[in-house]
């Protein structure tokens, strides 16, 4: 590669709160990278709150930005491209322009593509977004990071053992995608989290993630965490082991603090209260101590 370490993240803002390119910012830049974040909404709050207002991005609001960085003669400077929570499948079908404008500005430039569409059996998306990731934004990403659900969507099939999730890698991989990796799913052992990784021509990796805190606690933003940690560590390490345990420690780390400063009382947790505790894990993001090692299946 060049030494080039800048990516252009097209992704959502919010005013409050860490999810989107709130959260994959100060992680890329803290390992090093420039950061360019383009927004694909700017919201008060996430939508998992009691409202959220705010405006979303059009395709013409996109293309106009981009323009300017075209003609700026900028395209070429990106190393990386990374796309988180988009809300509409025209903006999404843009970003695919956008793409090919940047491969041959930069030809070794590396998509990550998060197709962040939902979590648990729900979309939290227009239903429109699938067809536009499945048939024209997929095939063109070098990094995917869906979670369970996000695969079954994509796939069409339903992944409720280890052996179809090494099916679908294999459907991604057949649309030569070279590293798949599947943030979360439910198939570990009860309170444990199961995350898979899969390269072509590479190994096929798990790890197991003990669930911290209470049963129905949650956090929100840690996919797109995930994803800018895994795009920082895999190009920093040719070592998508190495890689892929780092980015599991911070991310534990993280959400560890975040439950620690949790109230402790009786009564629900508020949306607020659950927010990444993100700044204040900057030693755990520049220096990841790795406890849960990756398993080669
Ligand atoms: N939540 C926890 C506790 C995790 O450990 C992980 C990934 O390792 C995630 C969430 C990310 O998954 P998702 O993409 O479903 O947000
Ligand atoms: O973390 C995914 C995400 C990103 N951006 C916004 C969101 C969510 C999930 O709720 O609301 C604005």
């Amino acid at each position: 590669t060049t030494g080039i370490k800048r990516v252009l993240s097209i992704q959502s803002h919010v005013v409050h709160g860490y999810v989107g390119n709130k959260v994959a910012t100060f992680p890329l830049q803290l390992l090093g990278f420039d950061v360019d974040p383009l927004n694909s909404v700017q919201f008060s709050n996430h939508t998992g709150y009691k409202t959220f207002k705010g405006p979303i991005s059009t395709e013409l609001e996109l293309a106009n930005i981009f323009e300017g960085l075209e003609e700026n003669n900028l395209l070429g400077h990106y190393s990386h491209l990374l796309t988180g929570y988009i809300g509409n499948p025209l903006f999404l079908r843009k970003v695919g322009e956008i793409l090919r404008k940047i491969r041959k500005a930069n030809p070794s430039l590396i998509y990550v593509c998060d197709p962040v569409m939902g979590d648990n059996g729900s979309m939290y998306v227009p239903k429109e977004l699938l067809p536009v990731y499945r048939d024209e934004i997929i095939p063109l990403a070098d990094i995917v990071t869906p979670n369970q659900y996000e695969v079954e969507l994509l796939t069409g099939k339903e992944v409720r053992s280890e052996a179809a999730v090494w099916e679908a890698m294999d459907w991604f991989h057949e649309r030569k995608i070279k590293t798949v990796v599947i943030s979360s799913s439910d198939l570990g052992q009860p309170g444990i989290l199961r995350a898979f990784l899969s390269q072509i021509n590479g190994p096929r990796l798990a790890i197991d993630i003990p669930k911290q805190g209470d049963k129905d606690l949650f956090f929100t933003g840690t996919g797109d965490l995930f994803a800018s940690l895994f795009l920082a560590h895999s190009h920093a390490s040719g070592d998508v082991t190495e890689a892929f345990e780092k980015t599991i420690a911070t991310l534990q780390a993280v959400i560890k603090r975040t439950v620690e400063q949790l109230p402790r009382r009786a009564t629900a947790v508020q949306a607020w209260e659950r927010e990444l505790k993100l700044m204040q894990s900057k030693s755990e993001i520049e220096h990841p101590k790795v406890m849960l090692k990756a398993e080669r299946i």
